[in-house]
């Protein structure tokens, strides 16, 4: 099955072509000619979701489907949220933003958080969102060099290293990401599934 992407982040492709294997053919925005700033001014990854998904399908007149995703860190009340990717700034990198998430937690023995993602899809002419939720905690320093974001950082439940230090099918099975996705695609293939009877 064809699907188009509606993200500029060459990470959140790469990983979900990972999730869903070979037989999902999945375009992310540049590889197909649309050059275009998604719109993120919603107050939720919901509304964000919603808001670049629709922004693609109005501009593209076609099914296409994004995520928002975020780090929910309960010491800090929930935060960065709908507010991870600029975190430490309009134009932080990734490293900013990780320092100032140790620096907001460095007296802070709590350490629970969590990634949530939100996909919003368009599929013949209505939205559909599907959830996905990794808890975990911050670790006290960064280690390991895979992924992208918070990776460095993010421990997820049951293990004892961040997403960056442990196996790329690791995050592939678990993350909020894969959670979200491995929705998505059971609604797709049930989808599928009725429309050839
Ligand atoms: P698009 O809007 O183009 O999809 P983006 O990077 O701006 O790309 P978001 O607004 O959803 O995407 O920002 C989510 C941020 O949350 C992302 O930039 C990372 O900093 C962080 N993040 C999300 N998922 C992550 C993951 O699996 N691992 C590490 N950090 C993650």
């Amino acid at each position: 099955m064809n699907l188009l992407f509606a993200t500029n982040n060459g990470h959140k492709i790469e990983e979900v072509r990972r999730i869903l294997g070979a037989s999902w053919k999945i375009h992310g925005l540049k590889e197909s000619g649309v050059h275009a700033e998604l719109p993120e001014t919603g107050n939720t990854l919901m509304a964000n979701a919603i808001e670049k998904a629709s922004f693609i399908h109005d501009r593209c007149q076609q099914d296409c489907f994004a995520e928002d995703s975020g780090l929910e860190v309960d010491a800090l009340h929930g935060a960065p949220g709908v507010h991870t990717a600029r975190y430490a700034g309009p134009h932080a990198d990734a490293g900013a933003n990780n320092q100032k998430l140790l620096l907001a937690l460095q007296d802070t023995p709590n350490r629970v958080a969590r990634f949530r993602a939100v996909i919003a899809l368009w599929r013949q002419g209505q939205l559909h969102t599907f959830e996905g939720v990794i808890e975990g905690r911050i670790a006290l320093e960064p280690a390991g060099i895979d992924g992208f974001g918070y990776d460095p950082l993010f421990i997820p439940e049951g293990y004892d290293h961040p997403f960056a230090a442990l196996p790329a099918e690791v995050k592939s099975r678990i993350s909020h990401r894969a959670r979200a996705v491995q929705k998505m695609a059971q609604f797709l293939q049930q989808e599928l599934a009725y429309g050839m009877e």
